[in-house]
């Protein structure tokens, strides 16, 4: 595949890495320095040519590298593809995991199973390397963001979308797209858009939304600053209608232009009123980056963690985790469970906090008893000194 072997090195918009305030680039940097995103849904729905949209916007680095990782019940591959994100000084590892095959089969019986394995295999490996005594984490492939392709019926979700979304959900931060957007129209896009948004909320399945609450790791937001405004304009857009190109067309203007070409002119993928693509590449890369990078880690990997440590139940579609669904409308239920995910993440940290207290308490106690056992040593090594003088002058 040639997602990234393509990436060209031609002049490219800046997507805005290198415009992250350097306080929270600092951090997603320091975090291992990684994105890993997933695509998945029915093959040819664009996935590749989504991936391969977002690279030629966004890559300018020419050797990405791309392995095959097989699961084990291998009904769809899995291709995992590696490419630097660079932007003046910036430079962050994207890791891109493709899906093929999903949903190909007349039995798509628990198709989901081997995304939800990968993912929960990466989980695995990280907590598996913390728990050595020695931790330094190499591997990291935690997925930060699952984008989910829905196919352009117009009519609605299917039920294997359905279950498939549900379990995704909670574990990786899922995106719903609704992909090749631009087959359906500007009408049919519309209602189609708010037929799944009311199938979210009705299965109650968790899709990663903007953070709306004010006075978290972010700084500067008031509710009305720009930053919210935009938030919210984000949400509203959900599930983003994405299209993906290729190719390079005339704008009309002498510009070339990432489009599709239909007889009655291009649908430029990098034109809002066209299509979501740019919000989502916003999203992605560059507003919500640290946000997908931080709710990975403190939300599903902790809740991975936890679940494993007390041994769950995977047959559960809820599990591993049953984290209150953020909603995509503004009810006063949002506010009680916008709380209730607070409590939780503290109560997480406050854990986390305690066990390393222990842990510091059983290394303080231990260097005492150790210092305690020299002292004595040392004591009993004088006497001996001691007593070899007195021979050793008794014998003279
Ligand atoms: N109309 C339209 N066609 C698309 C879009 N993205 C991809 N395609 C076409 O759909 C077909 C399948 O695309 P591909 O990326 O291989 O799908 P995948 O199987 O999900 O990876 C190809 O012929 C693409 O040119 C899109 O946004 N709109
Ligand atoms: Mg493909």
């Amino acid at each position: 595949m040639s997602a990234a072997a393509t990436a060209t090195t031609t002049a490219q918009p800046p997507v805005g890495v290198s415009n992250l305030p350097n306080q929270r680039y600092k951090i997603a940097n320091e975090r291992g320095g990684s994105f890993t995103l997933m695509v998945c849904g029915e093959s040819g729905l664009g996935k590749t040519t989504f991936i391969n949209t977002l690279f030629q916007t966004t890559l300018k680095h020419q050797d990405a590298q791309q392995r095959r990782y097989t699961p084990i019940k291998k009904t769809v591959d899995i291709d995992i593809i590696r490419a630097i994100l660079e932007e003046k000084n910036f430079s962050l590892r994207v890791n891109v995991i493709d899906t093929p095959g999903f949903g190909d089969n007349v039995n798509n019986n628990k198709a989901w199973q081997p995304l939800i394995d990968f993912i929960d295999d990466q989980h695995d490996s990280y907590m598996r390397q913390e728990q050595q005594p020695y931790r330094k984490v190499k591997f990291d492939l935690r997925v930060h963001a699952v984008l989910y392709f829905i196919k352009p019926t117009g009519h609605g979700l299917k039920p294997l979308d359905i279950e498939t979304m549900k379990r995704l959900s909670t574990r990786a931060n899922l995106i719903p797209v609704i992909a090749k957007s631009d087959t359906l129209t500007a009408q049919e896009l519309q209602v189609f858009k708010s037929r799944i948004r009311q199938v979210i909320e009705a299965q109650e399945i968790r899709i990663f939304t903007p953070p709306l609450e004010t006075g978290s790791v972010k700084d500067d937001e008031s509710p009305d600053s720009p930053a919210m405004e935009h938030a919210r304009q984000l949400i509203e857009s959900m599930p983003f209608a994405v299209v993906g190109s290729e190719n390079k067309y005339d704008n009309g203007q002498g510009t070339p232009v990432v489009a599709r070409q239909y007889p009655w002119g291009l649908v430029e993928i990098e034109n809002d009123s066209h299509c979501d693509f740019r919000k989502l590449r916003g999203l992605l890369l560059r507003t919500y980056l640290l946000d997908l990078i931080l709710t990975t880690e403190e939300l599903h990997y902790e809740t991975y963690r936890r679940l494993r440590l007390e041994g769950g139940n995977s047959e559960d579609p809820n599990l591993p985790v049953k984290a209150p669904a953020r909603k995509l409308s503004h009810n006063p239920k949002y506010k009680e469970e916008e709380n209730a995910l607070k409590k939780y993440f503290t109560d997480q940290v406050k854990a986390e906090e305690q066990r390393f207290r222990q842990w510091e308490q059983n290394i303080v106690n231990e260097r005492i008893r150790l210092n305690g056992d020299l002292e004595d040593i040392q004591s009993k090594v004088k006497k001996l000194e001691e007593q070899v003088r007195n021979l050793q002058l008794k014998k003279r």
